[in-house]
């Protein structure tokens, strides 16, 4: 199987949660392979940067300031897209959180929370996505960056897991609508185990906490999910990769 993103040269990518980790190598990756990339966050400084530096590099990039629970925000960034380059053809869906925030006891802001921007954020970018890539011939590829928690539930991760159990249905679901309607357009879902990023600081409000667990093992890098997502895009027009699970090899869960 080709391994070169060359295909997608001169193509349009727009990637989620792009300020930082997961998001920010994949767009590094995209940007470095020829793809124009939008860059979706909060952070309008961070991406402003990462805009500037893959800018500097050659590259086409755009920062894009939207709080994804917002979903106007959402559509006059893909609207910025649209008008920029004409639209979108290959959608990274990877913005996404965890809260500490138990099924009994939990507050309901901190599940609103994952639930918008894990679930609901990612099904309106979708949809706009595919409206694009409908109109550029039926062709596109939308990547779900997922999580093992979609697989197996961690302990205390109730509402988290959940939403990723739902993204792996989205996926499943996505596939199937465009099979049924012919389409060309692929979907994939990747699922990382441990990734050393801002994802458990965050989560844990506590940095120290976080860099202590990405210490017990030897976790993976945001750019070995950016591997995974170079992988799926490579594939030839004929092969879906569907569902691709990452896992740090010394992570027992
Ligand atoms: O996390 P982090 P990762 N509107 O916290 C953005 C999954 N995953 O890179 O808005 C718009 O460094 C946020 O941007 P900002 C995980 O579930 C990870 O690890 O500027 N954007 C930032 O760019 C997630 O789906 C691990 O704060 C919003 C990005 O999301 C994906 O990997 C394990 C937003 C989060 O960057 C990337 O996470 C696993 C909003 N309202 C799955 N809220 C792992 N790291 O171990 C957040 O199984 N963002």
């Amino acid at each position: 199987m080709r391994t070169s993103l060359d295909r997608l040269r001169g193509k349009t990518a727009l990637v989620t949660g792009a300020s930082r980790g997961i998001g920010e190598a994949v767009a590094r990756r995209l940007a470095g392979a020829g793809l124009r990339v939008a860059l979706c966050a909060r952070s309008r400084e961070r991406l402003e940067a990462l805009a500037a530096d893959l800018t500097a590099a050659g590259a086409d990039a755009i920062p894009l300031a939207v709080d994804l629970r917002d979903e106007a925000a959402i559509l006059a960034a893909f609207g910025e897209v649209r008008e920029r380059w004409g639209g979108v053809d290959v959608l990274i869906n990877n913005a996404g959180l965890g809260h500490v925030a138990p099924l009994a006891g939990g507050a309901t802001e901190l599940w609103r929370e994952m639930l918008e921007v894990n679930v609901l954020a990612l099904c309106i970018c979708t949809r706009e996505a595919l409206a694009d890539m409908r109109a550029r011939g039926d062709i596109g590829h939308v990547v779900h960056v997922s999580s093992m928690a979609g697989h197996r539930v961690p302990p205390g991760s109730g509402v988290y897991s959940a939403t990723k159990y739902a993204v792996r249905s989205l996926t499943e679901a996505l596939r199937r609508e465009l099979r049924e309607q012919g389409s060309a357009i692929r979907v994939a879902s990747i699922s990382p185990g441990l990734v050393e990023t801002g994802f458990h600081a965050a989560m844990f409000g506590d940095e120290e906490l976080a860099r202590r667990r990405y210490g017990e093992i030897v976790v993976l890098t945001a750019d070995d999910v950016a591997d995974a997502v170079e992988y799926v895009l490579a594939a030839p027009p004929h092969v879906q990769v569907h569902d691709v699970l990452v896992r740090p090899t010394e992570q027992a869960f």
